[in-house]
This record gives structure tokens, C-alpha cells and sequence, in this order.
């Protein structure tokens, strides 16, 4: 096994962390660098995209997210070797990149324009995308995204539907998954009580 280091926010959630589970629940040893925001401005520039995460394997660097939980996720074995069922790994990660990217564009407004603006991502893409993933897990047999067990794609998504349902997004009905995506809120429990899963944040105290 390389030598890993994980550099992301100290910060349980968002771009870092799937990869930071995915390493948890396959007992792959890597040292979690977690850097605090007062930090970042000095760091920037350091990056390759002037972004986090990044994972040094054997002191070389790469960049980007998904790219980052497929490397790992091949590493801890949740990461499909069928091409096709790749690709619905794939798809699935890149969406959630893509709507947490509309949704994150509307945390520079305020007031009367992000609740406008919230509102429409609520009833329009949100949605839409909380379907898709809906039909995927069905399409799958109603569990998982692939190969009909855990791979990176459910720790991606359970990531944003916990977010979801945490409450965070002011003008999103927390309960919009319940409401629409059933499969997808019980996957999200699942993945929650999920013994390793559950056992990292006991241990983190979450
Ligand atoms: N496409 C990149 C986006 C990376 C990204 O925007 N990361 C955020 C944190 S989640 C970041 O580095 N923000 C700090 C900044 O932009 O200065 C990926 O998936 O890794």
C-alpha cells in the first residue's frame, strides 16, 4: 500500500470526506492532513487547481474530488472493475458535484434573492437530481448504485443527502428528500448505521 496523505478542511463532510470514509471502512492507513481556514491562503497556491482535496500518494499529488475517491476507491475495493457499472459510479458522483455546484452558487446571496434563488434550486434542479438518484438506486435494486453493494458513489451521495437533511440550506425543505426520494433517505440511514461508518464518527464524537 502507497504511503496517502489526505489534505482537506477540517470540516466532516463535503469533497474530502467521502474519500476519508472510503479509507475508514477498508482500514487503509493514510494521514488525514486537515487544514484550518486561517491556513488555506497560504496553502493555495501549493495546490494543483488551488483547491482541496489533494492525496499525495508516495509524496506525488493529484487532485479533484472524484478522481481522488475512484483512485481510493479502487484501493479499498469500492470502486467497480465492470466498466458499465463504473460508469454508474461515475454518474452518480459527478451529479452531486454538479448540483452542489448550483446550490453553492447561491451562498454569495442574501436576503429576498436567496430565498428566490433557493426556492428554485428546491422545486427545480434539487429535485430533479433527487429523482434521478431516486431511479438509479431502483434501477439497482433499490440499495445501492452498483454492483448491488457499497461503493465511493453511495459515500458521495450520502454525503450530500445528509447535508440535505441536516437543515443547513436555509429556503430547503430539510424533509425534501423523505418527501421525494424515499429510497434515497433510507439509503442514506443505511449508510449512517453503516458499522464502520457509524464507528468513525462515534470516534470523531459526532
Ligand atoms: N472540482 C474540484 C473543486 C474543489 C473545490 O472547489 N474545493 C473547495 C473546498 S470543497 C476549495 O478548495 N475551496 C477553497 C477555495 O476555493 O479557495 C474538486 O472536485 O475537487
Amino acid at each position: 500500500m502507497p504511503k496517502l496523505v489526505l489534505t482537506y478542511f477540517d470540516f466532516d463532510g463535503s469533497r474530502g470526506e467521502a474519500a476519508r470514509l472510503a479509507m475508514h471502512i477498508a482500514g487503509i492507513p493514510f494521514e488525514d492532513r486537515r487544514i484550518a481556514r486561517k491556513d488555506w491562503s497560504a496553502l493555495r497556491d501549493q495546490t494543483p487547481y488551488q483547491s482541496l482535496p489533494v492525496l499525495e500518494v508516495d509524496g506525488k499529488v493529484i487532485a479533484q474530488s472524484n478522481t481522488i475517491n475512484r483512485y481510493v476507491g479502487r484501493l479499498a475495493g469500492l470502486y467497480p472493475k465492470d466498466d458499465w457499472q463504473a460508469a454508474l459510479v461515475d454518474e452518480v458522483m459527478d451529479a452531486v458535484e454538479d448540483i452542489s455546484g448550483k446550490i453553492g452558487n447561491s451562498f454569495a446571496l442574501e436576503g429576498e434573492a436567496k430565498k428566490e434563488a433557493r426556492e428554485a434550486l428546491a422545486a427545480g434542479p434539487i429535485l430533479r437530481f433527487l429523482q434521478q438518484f431516486e431511479a438509479r438506486l431502483e434501477a439497482g435494486g433499490g440499495e445501492w448504485f452498483a454492483e448491488k453493494r457499497l461503493t465511493v458513489a453511495d459515500l458521495k451521495c450520502f454525503l450530500f443527502v445528509r447535508w440535505l437533511k441536516s437543515g443547513a440550506l436555509d429556503h430547503v425543505p430539510a424533509d425534501i428528500v423523505d418527501q421525494h426520494a424515499p429510497l434515497l433517505a433510507t439509503h442514506m440511514e443505511r449508510m449512517r448505521n453503516h458499522p464502520r461508518i457509524a464507528a468513525y464518527y462515534a470516534a470523531r464524537g459526532k
